[in-house]
């Protein structure tokens, strides 16, 4: 295990869906003083260290690190697949320099360690769908899978070169209730739970067959801190870990949510997202994690869905 008395820790993009419930976990691991939180967006709650800070502001970011004494980043700063494709060249410029900087850290600041997440969008058309392998075909179709491709090589690359402990996971779509997802092809699997507790109706954007990767947010936080926290000898890909827990399609997951409310409704008007979601893989092997670092999933489509609606309700209830 990590020596967490010693990790200073910077999270970017602290504000987003995984931020915000990354950066609480972080503080409830290492300490509120021991996790500064950043982003361009403020924190709906003020619950520790903040500091407005853009990703491309490469100087900035250095007088952060060095004022701060960080040791640890974890660079969750990016725009994400649907979004990315209204403005390529930005998507490309915050994901691909931001993450630069990030790396660039690791050669002459006091940051040892970085957490880069990449995702199933690195995988393509030509990619094999089921079972999709660690090592395989990548030919992704957004910009945001273009950048987090090359965000993993360059990973692989300043660890090779460099010896930086960077270590990466491939998350895929991710499901919670604490944060809203933020320009993802994956974001209806959480819109629905909250339409079906408002309205008791939802109008999907994907295909009702349209089969993908998806993971409870408690799984994937575990993930990234047992990524994080494993000695470094067992870590023995550097690009980025596939990372698997279920596989769903909106039909499925409507099915789920009906066990609960009878009377919920789906319709489908598919949209652009729908060949985003058609180029990404249905399911993924992830034997290399569970194998070198211990990786184990605990939620499935119905567990999820349970704790979902049992948490969303308990929102809506409480007028929060
Ligand atoms: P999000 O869109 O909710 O959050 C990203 C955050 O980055 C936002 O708060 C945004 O304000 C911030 N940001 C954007 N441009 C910035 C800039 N120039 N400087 C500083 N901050 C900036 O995304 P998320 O879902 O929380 O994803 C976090 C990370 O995990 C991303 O790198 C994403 O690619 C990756 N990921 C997420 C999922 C998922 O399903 N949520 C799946 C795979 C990978
Ligand atoms: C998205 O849909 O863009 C993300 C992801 C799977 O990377 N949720």
């Amino acid at each position: 295990m990590a020596d967490t008395n010693k990790e200073i820790i910077l999270v970017t993009g602290a504000t987003g869906q995984i931020g915000t419930v990354l950066t609480e976990a972080l503080r409830d691991h290492y300490g509120i003083d021991h996790v500064l939180a950043t982003d361009i967006k403020k924190p709906e709650v003020d619950a520790g260290r903040f500091e407005m800070l853009d990703i491309l502001n490469t100087q900035r970011i250095k007088e952060v690190v060095q004022d701060n004494g960080i040791t640890t980043v974890y660079h969750l700063a990016a725009i994400l697949s649907a979004s990315g494709e209204w403005n390529p060249q930005k998507t490309w410029n915050v994901n691909m320099n931001g993450l630069m900087s990030i790396l660039e850290l690791g050669r002459d600041t006091s940051v040892t360690k970085i957490f880069f997440p990449s995702s199933i969008a690195v995988f393509g058309l030509s990619t094999p769908r089921v079972h999709t392998p660690q090592d395989t075909v990548m030919t992704p179709t957004t910009v945001y899978g273009i950048s987090k491709e090359a965000g993993e090589l360059w990973c692989n690359y300043y660890h090779q070169r460099f010896g930086l402990d960077v270590r990466s996971v491939r998350y895929p779509g991710i499901i919670s209730y604490q944060s809203m997802p933020g320009g993802g092809t994956t974001d209806y699997a959480v819109d629905i739970f909250h339409q079906a507790i408002l309205q008791g109706q939802y109008t999907c954007f994907l295909k009702a067959d349209t089969r993908l990767p998806m993971m409870y947010m408690d799984d994937s936080i575990r993930a990234t801190l047992e990524l994080m926290a494993a000695p470094s000898d067992k870590i023995k890909i550097r690009t980025a870990y596939n990372l698997s827990a279920m596989s769903f399609t909106p039909a499925e997951l409507a099915a789920s949510i009906k066990k609960h409310i009878p009377d919920f409704k789906i319709t489908y008007e598919p949209d652009a997202r729908q060949a985003i979601a058609d180029s990404w893989t249905e399911s993924i092997d992830d034997q290399a994690a569970r194998k070198d670092w211990g990786w184990k999933h605990a939620f499935d489509l119905d567990a999820m869905t349970l704790e979902m609606l049992t948490q969303l309700k308990k929102k809506y209830n409480h007028g929060e």
